[in-house]
This record gives C-alpha cells, structure tokens and sequence, in this order.
C-alpha cells in the first residue's frame, strides 16, 4: 500500500483562534471537515484468522472504526485534532483495530487521549521496542518520533481516543500492513492478552 500524502496544500491557512466541541459520550465533534469510516472489506489482511475473515464477510461488512478530523493549519505552523471510534467486537480471536501506521515524517510526535472504553495502544519503533499501553478513560499516550502505532478496542463498548498531531506527519501504512507489530492482542480466557505475532 503507498504511503498516503499530507493534505496540507489543499488547506488555506487560518491564522486566528478556533475552537469545537467534543461529545464525549458519542465522540462525535463538531465542526469537523474530514471524515472516514474503515470496514473489514478494506482491513481483512490485518486479522490473522483469514477463514473467519471469510465468515464475517459472508455475513456482511462490518463498521470496524470512523475517524472524524480538524486541520488547524496556520501560516506558520499547523496541527490536526482527530477523534477515532473504535466499535466493539472481535475476528476470530483479535479485536477490532485500527489499521496502523508510521508517519511519513518519522521526526513527527503525536498524542493520544483515551475518552471513553476500554482499550490498547500498541507502539513499536523500526528497530522493534515494542510498548503496550493499556487504556481507560483520561489515560494520555505520547507516541515519540519514528514510532508506528496501532489502538485495538478490547472493550464491550466504542472506544473513542482524540489525537492530535502534525497535519504535515503524513500516514506510512506500508510496513504495518505487511507484517504488524510484535505482538496481536487477543481474547484469552474472557480477558486482553498480548500473544506473539508469528507474521512479524
Ligand atoms: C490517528 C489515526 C486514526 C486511524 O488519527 O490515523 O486513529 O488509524 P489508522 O490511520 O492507522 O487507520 C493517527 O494516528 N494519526 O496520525
Ligand atoms: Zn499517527
């Protein structure tokens, strides 16, 4: 998959304050400008049992996450403000994740505050030092430079995080897609556990 170009060029700056508001029960927030929703159809090679990949297909092509976006872009500067919603639910074993990514900008940071549900964030570098952060509401990640990263809703609820970043950071789905991070979290037992990841 190519690596997917920021949109900053599109976007006339605007230099003066803004503010929106976030429902932090829906996780919607208004006033967004950029919106996509990811199904299974589009993200079934993330998931490591490919026959029930097969199965869920048969019987339609769930709503795995939306993610809802405002650039801030300034003439000096910009930021994005995202929030994700994550749905409840498994594949097979593996909950319902997001697709994960480095950016394209490897120096580019970004900050993720966990809102609602239950969840983890995984976060593993190039070299392979991989973090698991485990999340509950108010719980803030700091994904540092060069870090790719991936949220996985282990939770019987919507998992809704906000992030913000620079729009500049560009998204490197690539390397993600083609062998995922160390670890999969897994339903074992009724409860998250991280399980090694034979692909990685
Ligand atoms: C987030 C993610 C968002 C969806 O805004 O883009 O949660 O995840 P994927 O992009 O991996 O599908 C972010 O990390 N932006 O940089
Ligand atoms: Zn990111």
């Amino acid at each position: 998959m190519s690596p997917e170009k920021p949109t900053i060029d599109k976007i006339k700056p605007y230099d003066m304050p803004l503010h929106l508001q976030v429902d932090l029960a829906s996780g919607e927030f208004a006033p967004f400008t950029e919106f996509y929703e990811r199904r299974l159809s589009q993200l079934g090679d993330l998931f490591h049992d490919r026959s029930a990949v097969q199965r869920t297909l048969a019987a339609g092509d769930p709503l795995l996450y939306d993610v809802r976006m405002r650039p801030f872009v300034t003439s000096l500067s910009d930021f994005t403000f995202g929030v994700t919603r994550i749905y409840p639910g498994k594949v097979g074993d593996e909950y319902y994740m997001t697709k994960g990514h480095f950016h394209l900008l490897l120096e580019q940071p970004e900050v993720y505050f966990c809102l609602r549900g239950r969840g983890c964030l995984l976060i593993e570098s190039a070299e392979g030092d991989f973090h698991a952060h485990w999340w509950t509401p108010g719980v803030v990640s700091h994904i540092p430079p060069g870090y790719a990263h991936r949220t996985v809703n282990t939770g019987s609820e919507a998992l809704v995080f906000s992030a913000i970043y620079h729009l500049s950071a560009g998204h490197d789905y690539g390397k993600i897609a083609q062998r995922g991070f160390s670890c999969r979290v897994v339903e074992l037992n009724g409860s998250a556990e991280l399980a090694p990841n034979p692909l990685h």
